[in-house]
């Protein structure tokens, strides 16, 4: 007997795109990419859904975002068995284990099963035995085991080299790979059980999406496939934007384009299982408007970015121009109701590569009151720095913001 399932990742409800026009809500996107994924769940008919975190772009969601999450279980609750969802580094672990009232009120009228497992369950497993991160069920005559391991903060992941009396010095990699057999330890697994992992981390053979947390795709977090592979059917990933599939490791990433940096195809992951062989086919979501950026280098002329402005009606725009291009009415291009950011590049030093360009020029336009934008582009710094050979010439600048991060870190505490 055959069944399916879908896996869906990195919802960040409530993320906006910030515009020269004021802050974009994109609750209308949501909404509709929330109907399209539930017309595939109908028809594919489910029998379990994984979500592998980051459901809120913030830890304290707003109502519209947490009203259009509660919708969605609820519109789905009847079409599938089981809802697995985990944490990402974007969710309160708090907030997610709120949901459960939800869950609570619905199981009153029927035994199918939403499962949220946070850090929170996962520290509480290790030290009290409780709250077990594997669930096994049955599916006609097939064994099922699902593992879930919510994203966990570097710095908490400390406790764990405590509880189980490991060397300092072992990598965020290998303690999901100790984690793992701990919590692998305790199963009989037999053959003919599919074998799902749901996982909320960065590989170390990823292809970055652009919009993740640069604090979270630091080295420090890669996690390397070797360490997590053991004998899964399927593992379930979340945190990287992009789609990606490395032999039996699959993101599914985001459901929208969350910045511009994501002008790629966005959506979920059908699955097909058949005697535990397991067909996964990535379904485009299209409710959503796209992000695209137009570089007056790449359009040329004028006439030509105006013309793609007009054809691309239905899209956000996001305009590169230069300090050397030809004199440019600024007002009439932010007159387009779609054209919602414009980059102007200043280059101070001809010899910079366009990437360091780039960032210098980002640096020069940094709002050093909001601390969280220094922090990333000190991480975006640190990327580029090891690739980069001309990193001395802007070293100057990254000081300054050294020095201004010091600054705000004193004026805060
Ligand atoms: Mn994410």
């Amino acid at each position: 007997m055959s069944f399916n399932f879908i896996h869906l990742s990195d919802l960040h409800l409530g993320k906006k795109i910030k515009s020269l026009k004021g802050d974009i809500d994109r609750y209308d996107e949501f909404y509709n990419t929330f109907k399209e994924i539930e017309y595939i769940i109908k028809q594919s008919k489910c029998e379990f859904i994984i979500v592998s975190g980051d459901i809120f772009h913030n830890k304290l969601p707003s109502l519209e975002a947490e009203e259009l999450f509660i919708n969605f279980l609820i519109n789905i609750y009847e079409l599938v068995n089981y809802i697995f969802i985990i944490s990402g580094n974007h969710d309160s672990d708090l907030k997610l284990k709120n949901l459960n009232t939800y869950n609570k009120i619905l199981n009153k009228f029927s035994n199918k099963k939403i499962i949220i497992y946070t850090f929170i369950d996962l520290e509480e497993y290790f030290n009290n035995n409780s709250n077990a991160p594997y669930f096994e069920f049955k599916i006609n005559d097939n064994n099922v085991l699902i593992i879930l391991v919510p994203f966990i903060e570097y710095r908490l992941g400390l406790k764990f080299h405590q509880i189980f009396d490991i060397e300092k010095e072992y990598s965020y990699s290998k303690l999901h790979s100790i984690l793992l057999n701990k919590i692998l330890q305790e199963k009989i697994l037999n053959k003919n059980t599919l074998k799902i992992l749901v996982m909320h981390v960065m590989l170390d053979e990823v292809n970055l999406g652009s919009s993740e947390s640069p604090l979270c795709t630091n080295d420090i977090y890669k996690v390397l496939s070797n360490d997590i592979v053991f004998d899964f059917n399927y593992i379930a990933l979340g945190h990287i934007h992009r789609y990606q599939k490395i032999n039996n490791i699959h993101y599914s990433g985001s459901i929208l384009p969350l910045d511009f940096g994501e002008d790629y195809p966005h959506g979920i992951i059908l699955n097909k299982v058949d005697h535990n062989l397991i067909t996964s086919e990535f379904i485009e979501l299209k409710s959503h408007k796209r992000l695209i950026t137009l570089d007056l280098k790449k359009t040329e002329n004028i006439n030509n970015l105006i013309k793609q402005i007009e054809d691309n009606k239905n899209s956000y725009i996001k305009i590169k121009i230069y300090d050397n291009s030809e004199s440019i009415d600024i007002q009439k291009l932010i007159n387009f109701e779609n054209v919602i950011k414009i980059e102007k590049f200043i280059k101070e030093d001809k010899n910079l590569s366009n990437q360091t360009y780039e960032l210098e020029n980002q640096i020069n336009t940094l709002d050093f009151s909001n601390v969280l934008q220094v922090y990333e582009m000190y991480y975006k710094e640190l990327k580029i720095s090891k690739n980069e050979k001309d990193l001395e010439k802007i070293k100057p600048k990254l000081k300054k913001i050294l020095n201004k991060l010091e600054e705000l870190i004193n004026k805060e505490i």
